[in-house]
């Protein structure tokens, strides 16, 4: 195989968008989560891109260790980080943390609007939504619908795969979650029931000294985008291999050999090289989706998926 089809093969570059009012734990859980997956989780591990950003969030994770929360901010910051495997980059995310006050600031219309651009360009979404909010039954509950309506809203008009979280931030403040306390997902529930493009999930969550789960809501959203990238490319190599299958037969089938005389006299591509073109294709196509293989399998496994 020419070496060069197996240079610079990278996976695309997913998108994961966080949604949630000030407060809810979003910076707690990001670093938590980071932190956490420092150390490698069944051979996954994460890797900030920027070494200010690494730093940033092991300090931050150091203090909440430690029951040291951080304290409030309303800045908006991407983050660019790469999930590794077996201790390799595998596959490059970034990671919108914003719109927090958003959610609570501004017009209807306006978040509306905002949201909707948001998840267009997402692959992955996590929702945070906090669990003594769900309890208490407090404003905090109607701020959590009006939320989930928007996202419902929103979510209509996605038209590709994505994969969904809905993270339940404080779970180590309330007892448990009773039916009842989930009311204001009523809506989006059955949106994401209905809907073709949307694989999702819900869990809760606790920050602090001692962790829970803080590792699951994103390695659920990339394997949803890794498995639907390795699915996508294997339909790709299909199509190439049968292209190729195809100019093949022309070749060899009746007329062809005179056929390709003649190509090759007028100097026109023949069927022989546009096989090999689309064998070759569909290799470069293979290469990219090998690495993603083993983890995306090892990624089933841990999240124990039956697909
Ligand atoms: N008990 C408890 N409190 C938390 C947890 N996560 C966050 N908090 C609290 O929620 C506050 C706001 O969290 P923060 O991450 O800044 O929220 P953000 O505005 O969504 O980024 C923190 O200062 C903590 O007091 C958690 O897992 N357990
Ligand atoms: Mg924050």
């Amino acid at each position: 195989m020419p070496t060069y089809l197996k240079a610079n093969l990278q996976p695309k570059n997913m998108r994961i968008v966080e949604i949630g009012h000030e407060g809810v734990g979003k910076t707690t859980f990001m670093a938590s989560m980071y932190g956490t997956l420092q150390k490698g989780i069944e051979g996954f591990s994460l890797r900030a891109t920027h070494l200010n950003d690494h730093n940033r969030l092991i300090k931050l994770f150091k203090k909440i260790k430690q029951n040291k929360y951080p304290a409030p901010t309303d800045q908006r910051h991407e983050y660019q980080f790469y999930l590794q495997y077996q201790g390799k980059d595998i596959f490059p995310f970034t990671w919108a943390d914003y719109r927090g006050g958003a959610i609570r600031e501004t017009q209807d219309s306006e978040q509306a609007r905002l949201l909707q651009k948001d998840l267009q360009q997402a692959d992955g979404v996590l929702i945070f939504c906090d669990c003594q909010a769900l309890v208490q039954k407090d404003a905090r509950r109607n701020q959590i619908g009006r939320m989930a309506a928007l996202i419902t809203n929103a979510l209509r008009n996605i038209e590709r795969p994505i994969g969904l979280a809905i993270v339940l931030t404080k779970a180590d403040l309330v007892d448990e979650l009773s039916e009842d306390d989930l009311k204001p997902f009523e809506g989006l529930a059955k949106a994401i029931k209905v809907s073709e493009h949307i694989t999702s999930m819900m869990i809760p969550i606790t920050c602090g000294p001692e962790p829970m789960n803080v590792q699951i809501p994103l390695l659920f959203v990339l394997y949803i985008g890794v498995y639907l990238q390795a699915n996508y490319l294997a339909k790709e190599i299909n199509e190439h291999q049968q292209m190729a299958e195809y100019y093949e037969k022309q070749t060899y089938g009746f007329g062809g050999f005179v056929q390709e005389l003649w190509d090759i006299f007028q100097g026109n591509t023949t069927y022989r090289e546009m096989s090999q073109e689309s064998l070759e294709k569909a290799i470069a196509k293979y290469n990219e989706l090998e690495p993603l293989i083993e983890p995306v399998e090892a990624l089933q496994t841990y999240l124990s998926f039956n697909e």
